[in-house]
């Protein structure tokens, strides 16, 4: 029995530093939190983005936005210069390998999504935007220098150009 017994002991203690150190743990990108600013340049709230099974999930605690449904996408250039916005550049959509890419979706795009501003100007809520990752693919919200998170004005697109840009958010890596 002693020699079972300090056998399982030394098992079971050599076991510990694998199980308290996950290879995935090692591997897997960390949550970035970023800040959202409005066209005022005030601080509007924050997202943050972690590693979703598929893509990346966008964590968002937003204040004093206008309520209402919005659309929000990723967008090309991690620059948010108030008060349009138009520096964070078109919808991120780098060019992919594989047969299937023309057909795809864009990269930066949150299908199905309206994000919906209470009307004391708050929203708490997380999205998957399946087609990025946080990763080191071309896909990656990181990828040249990082992208942005931009929030539009309306959920609706009007004669095939997407609203006005209300808030935006520079994703990088720190
Ligand atoms: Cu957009």
């Amino acid at each position: 029995m002693k020699v079972t017994t300090s056998t399982l002991l030394l098992l079971a203690l050599s076991a510990i530093p694998a199980a308290a150190v996950p290879a995935s743990a090692q591997t897997a990108p960390k949550p970035v939190t970023v800040n959202i600013i409005n066209a005022a340049k005030e601080n509007v709230g924050t997202a943050t983005l972690s590693e979703a099974p598929k893509g990346v999930k966008i964590t968002l605690d937003i204040k004093n936005l206008p309520p209402g449904q919005h659309l929000m996408h990723i967008h090309q250039f991690p620059k948010c210069e108030a008060p349009d916005f138009k520096s964070a550049g078109p919808h991120f959509n780098p060019k992919m390998d594989g047969a299937d890419s023309s057909m795809a979706a864009m990269a930066g795009d949150i299908p199905h999504f309206e994000l919906t501003v209470a009307q004391n100007g708050t929203a708490h809520v997380s999205v998957v935007a399946p087609g990025v990752t946080m990763g080191n693919e071309p896909n990656s919200v990181f990828a040249n220098g990082g992208t942005s998170l931009v929030i539009h004005e309306v959920a609706k697109t009007v004669s095939d150009s997407a609203p006005p840009r209300i808030a935006c958010a520079v994703i990088a890596k720190k």
